[in-house]
């Protein structure tokens, strides 16, 4: 009887050994999102997601954790950077506490898929290797322009007076408008207009609604500049892990990913068409003032990059402008 029971346990181990050998076959990535679960850039992953689980059966499976709840926004691209998650869905400018460089891919002005023809995607992915121990993997948002909506009118481009949130990406260009600026994660938002802390914000020309700052929102302002980056990014350490079959599957499914990017060129469509019946009113600048305060923009965004990294500004520069 004595013998009998190490004899069974060292089967069972062996039939245990055995079903770790073939479930190391699947993997499963943690992923989190820094934007709200009921924002447009949460509700547009997740049927891919659904769809990568059901044809990654045995070889790639993501677990979708959570947004802001599980994770604070400006606290992702750390914990993909450590590897306290595998993925995170986010945008650079909640992640320049990892590296500065991060913000500077609002300035793309290039579809993602030139982007990986004309060697931008690998320039990227040099510096995020690099500084970040992070893979980027692929861009979800494109076509989407950043826009100041504000409570108070104006008639030139001019923030004087006005306090408005931001966050990295519009720091510079509306502190050169004379803008004050205060710094919050888009959960803060409607708190911030609702008591008066701010008068307006920064944020691309969809998704106001989801947050409903539709109902402390007076007036946009257009022309709107540079463009929404969101994308998702990965540990680094995680992603040479995969087997070859493993990196191939999730390659094929972000290239899917990001041929659906044509869904946002119609989004703006309809989101402008909402905001004007929400009744936010546009404050048009024309022609030349149009024109300048978009040069502007980009001007101060870029001369900002090369302060803050003079040689990944200077590689990125040429690659990311039309
Ligand atoms: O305004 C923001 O919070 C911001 O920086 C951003 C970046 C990409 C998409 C949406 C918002």
């Amino acid at each position: 009887m004595n013998m009998r029971i190490p004899r069974s346990a060292a089967a069972v181990l062996v039939a245990a050994g055995f079903a770790c050998a073939a479930s190391a076959q699947e993997t499963t990535l943690r992923l989190v999102s820094a934007f709200a679960e009921n924002g447009i850039y949460v509700q547009h992953m997740l049927p891919w997601i659904q769809k990568f689980n059901a044809e990654g059966k045995g070889v790639l499976q993501i677990n979708f954790i959570g947004g802001p709840k599980a994770i604070p926004p400006f606290e992702a691209g750390n914990a993909v950077k450590t590897g306290v998650v595998d993925m995170a869905l986010s945008t650079g400018a909640f992640y320049t506490n990892v590296m500065p460089e991060a913000d500077f891919l609002k300035l793309t002005e290039i579809p993602v898929a030139e982007q990986r023809r004309n060697g931008a995607f690998d320039a990227i992915n040099k510096v995020w290797n690099e500084k970040g121990n992070t893979q980027y993997l692929a861009r979800m948002v494109e076509n989407q322009p950043f826009h100041i909506y504000t409570n108070k009118k104006v008639d030139k481009p001019d923030l004087t007076g006005q306090k408005i949130r931001i966050t990295p990406v519009y720091r510079d260009f509306f502190q050169a408008l004379n803008a004050n600026v205060i710094t919050t994660p888009p959960g803060e938002v409607y708190t911030a207009l609702e008591r008066g802390v701010v008068d307006g914000y920064g944020w691309p020309i969809g998704g106001i609604f989801d947050l409903n700052w539709q109902e402390k929102t007076k007036y946009r302002i257009d022309p709107g500049f540079y463009d929404a980056e969101v994308s998702l990014t990965m540990n680094l350490p995680a992603y040479k892990k995969l087997s070859d079959a493993q990196r191939n599957y999730l390659q094929k499914q972000l290239l899917v990913l990001e041929a659906q990017n044509t869904f946002w060129a119609q989004y703006t469509t309809d989101e402008i068409a909402r905001q004007a019946k929400a009744g936010i009113e546009t404050i048009k600048f024309d022609g030349a003032t149009g024109k300048a305060f978009r040069a502007k923009a980009y001007e101060v965004a870029w001369a900002s990059a090369m302060k803050q990294s003079p040689e990944v500004a200077a590689r990125f520069k040429p690659l990311f402008s039309k």
